[in-house]
């Protein structure tokens, strides 16, 4: 595939396709009004992730980090999918394979109407049980700290897969099955930094798919993929497809 591509001819591809995988990550949410980790703006302009998005954080100040994800759950609970996330459930509707990973934590995917999708990093309206692992469902604005599990008094935590911590093995099969059996993977809204959805660029390309990012800025996936578009998702994604 000549790597000229325009996005119309993607759009193309993607209409002829029977498998695509889609990889997002917070870009695709910051046209919701949800800041990204590592932009100017990032949510973790004042914080190092280290100090909140790890075990070793949660067990210092389990207090500091649920203030942290109140603040989140405060601020996601008034965002709305855009136009990217409306495309890629059109996208779903239409395609006989199609898989999404996100690593969003949002759950706006799942508000736009995507079901053929793996939450690889967690998702911010579930909690879970430090004592008895119990994850249930929980939309309390604001969680009142501690909170506490019904089943066994134990201290819930986010549902979320902090640094040092692996990902739902159910999740990482699908995933990788969908990585490396995909005509096309779709990457959009995420800076391929962390890791193992950093490695699915590569391991697609080995797969012979046509591996496309759409993105705000260059990112370390920008030199392997087979075509980058520069620019916000709300305006590019819609090209590849009519959203519902
Ligand atoms: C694991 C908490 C096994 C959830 C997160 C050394 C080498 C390789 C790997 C490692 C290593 N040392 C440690 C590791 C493993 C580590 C890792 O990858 N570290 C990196 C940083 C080096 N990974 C892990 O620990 C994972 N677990 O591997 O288990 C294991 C176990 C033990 C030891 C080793 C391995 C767990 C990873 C999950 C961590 N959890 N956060 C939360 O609170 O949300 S990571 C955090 O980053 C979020 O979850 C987020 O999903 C993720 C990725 O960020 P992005 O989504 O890409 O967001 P970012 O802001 O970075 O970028 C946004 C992009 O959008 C930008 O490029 C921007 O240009 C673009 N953009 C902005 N606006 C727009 C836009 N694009 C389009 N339109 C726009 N409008
Ligand atoms: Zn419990």
């Amino acid at each position: 595939m000549p790597s000229g591509l325009t996005i119309l001819d993607v759009r193309d591809c993607l209409a002829q396709a029977r498998s695509v995988t889609v990889l997002t990550g917070a870009g695709i949410s910051a046209d919701s009004g949800v800041p990204t980790f590592r932009g100017p703006e990032g949510l973790w302009k004042n914080y190092r992730p280290e100090e909140l998005a790890s075990p070793e954080a949660f067990a210092r100040d389990p207090k500091l980090v649920w203030e942290w994800y109140n603040w989140r759950r405060e601020l996601v609970a008034t965002k709305q999918p855009n136009a990217a996330h409306k495309t890629l459930v059109a996208l779903e509707r239409r395609i006989e394979h199609f898989w999404l990973i996100t690593q969003n934590v949002d759950g706006l995917h799942a508000l736009a109407g995507s079901q053929r999708l793996s939450e690889i990093h967690g998702n911010i309206w579930k909690v879970r049980c430090t004592q008895c692992n119990r994850v249930s469902p929980n939309r309390d604005l604001p969680l009142v700290y501690p909170p506490i599990c019904t089943d066994c008094s134990g201290l819930l935590r986010p549902h979320i897969v902090w640094f040092g911590e692996s990902l739902d093995q159910d999740d990482m099969t699908r995933s990788y099955q969908a990585v490396r059996t995909c005509d096309i993977l779709l990457i959009i809204g995420t800076s391929g930094v962390v890791y193992p959805a950093a490695s699915f660029a590569p391991i697609a390309k080995d797969g012979g798919a046509l591996v496309v990012e759409l993105n705000l800025d260059p990112t370390p996936n920008s030199s392997i993929v087979d075509v980058a578009f520069q620019g916000r998702a709300k305006d590019l994604v819609p090209l590849l497809g009519d959203a519902t």
